[in-house]
């Protein structure tokens, strides 16, 4: 029997050639972490949808039968991660995945990606939001932002401006199946320039909160980057509030780094810079049980 002297991720996101989002992160993190990643591309992009122009393959035929070859080579994995989907077709495909992979202990994470600050991104239509709204089911943990949260809800962004808002929003989709639900980018109202994490364990009926500083600045891909951390730290063995304020704290080192700059934001922040923290154990920690 070979053995497998690290942990197995199979992650299954698209390729954007330019730009820090998706793989061009998911695997230098997770690799950082000590953790092996097996990639199943759902497209194929020039750059990230926020670029105009962008070109797109999408990878809908080819994924059964890159499914089949790993069913051949008879893959096993600690951990099956999803995110961003090439088209709303790939949610059965997803689906049908982590049913046959799933043994007792895999790690089922789904990244709901659809959007931000309110808005679908440019290649999704409503069908990716019931796909999605589907796929969660399967999940242990979800880390929707609150943009994805509204659209998985089916609630305005008006009424998640409240923390009572958000929490019922959240104990709406945990009974849809996920474990854990993260909300990412939520504002914290009562005090300017902060913003936070939001986790609840439906299991133990925990609510868990992580903020940090905020900067007025927007990177595409720090979703999959915080996700990505969040994964690799419950991999190595860290409880939940512990992952959460490890990829907080990786996303608020990587803004500060990249904010000084004169700089394309769109080009995500700057993870090159960075990955080093992710060696070092939490350096403070800061999260809060809510009542
Ligand atoms: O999760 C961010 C992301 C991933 N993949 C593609 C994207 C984006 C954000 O814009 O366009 C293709």
């Amino acid at each position: 029997m070979f053995q497998n002297p690290v942990k197995r991720v199979a992650a299954i996101h698209d390729l954007s050639g330019f730009g820090r989002v998706s793989l061009n992160v998911v695997i230098p993190i997770l690799s950082n972490m000590g953790i092996q990643v097996c990639s199943l591309p759902t497209a194929v992009l020039s750059s990230h949808s926020q670029y105009p122009d962008f070109r797109f393959v999408d990878l809908t035929p080819q994924m059964e039968s890159f499914i089949e070859h790993w069913k051949e080579l008879k893959l096993s994995f600690n951990a099956i991660y999803s995110g961003y989907l090439g088209s709303p077709a790939q949610v059965g495909i997803v689906s049908n995945f982590i049913n046959d992979f799933r043994i007792k202990g895999t790690l089922v994470v789904v990244d709901p990606v659809l959007g931000d600050n309110g808005e679908l991104y440019s290649s999704f239509g409503t069908e990716m939001i019931t796909g999605m709204r589907s796929l969660i089911g399967l999940a242990d943990i979800i880390t929707p932002n609150l943009t994805e949260l509204s659209f998985l809800s089916g609630k305005t962004m008006e009424e998640l401006k409240t923390a009572s808002g958000i929490k019922e929003a959240i104990l709406e989709l945990s009974l849809l199946g996920p474990e854990i639900i993260v909300v990412t980018s939520v504002p914290e109202n009562d005090v300017r320039g902060r913003t936070s994490v939001l986790a609840y364990n439906r299991k133990n009926k925990k609510f868990w909160k992580v903020s940090c500083d905020y900067l007025p600045a927007d990177y595409p891909g720090t979703g999959d980057s915080f996700t990505s951390v969040l994964t690799g730290s419950l991999l190595q063995g860290d409880s939940l509030p512990i992952a959460l304020d490890r990829a907080v704290q990786f996303i608020s080192i990587g803004v500060r780094a990249t904010f000084g700059y004169e700089y394309d934001s769109r080009e995500g922040i700057l993870i090159e810079r960075i990955l080093h923290n992710l060696d070092a154990p939490v350096q403070s920690s800061s999260y809060e049980l809510l009542d």
